[in-house]
């Protein structure tokens, strides 16, 4: 299967990585939104929020549990966390990434 973020989740580049464990890393987006904008993605293929399972729930529950590491690490108070799931939400790499927002005041509600 052809997968950008299964490629940069192999490790085979990791100068770009904030942070990272067994499960999950955590990059910059390569079109960032606002002056903190980065992408963390498990380690393993699930394609968006509507392919979890039992079986990979464990991926999800690493994510969420580095969430407050990696903004910790970087000193961000304030973020958004925004999962674009299915193409009419804006989801283009088919590989279940969370943008995690900050840096600047956030809108709301999103477009
Ligand atoms: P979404 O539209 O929600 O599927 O977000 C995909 C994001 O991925 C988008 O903001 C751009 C980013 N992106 C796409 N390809 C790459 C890449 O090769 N490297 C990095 N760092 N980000 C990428």
């Amino acid at each position: 299967m052809n997968c950008i973020f299964c490629d940069i989740a192999s490790g085979e580049d990791k100068k770009n990585w904030v942070f990272e464990t067994e499960k999950c890393c955590c990059f910059p987006d390569i079109d960032p939104k606002a002056p903190v904008h980065l992408l963390l993605i498990p380690k393993i293929h699930i394609s968006s929020l509507q392919d979890l399972k039992k079986n990979n729930i464990e991926f999800i529950n690493d994510m969420f549990l580095s969430i407050p590491k990696i903004t910790e690490k970087l000193g961000i108070k304030s973020y958004r966390l925004v999962a674009n799931t299915g193409k009419d939400a804006g989801q283009s790499v088919m590989h279940l990434h969370f943008h995690i927002l900050g840096g600047r005041e956030l809108g709301w509600p999103p477009g």
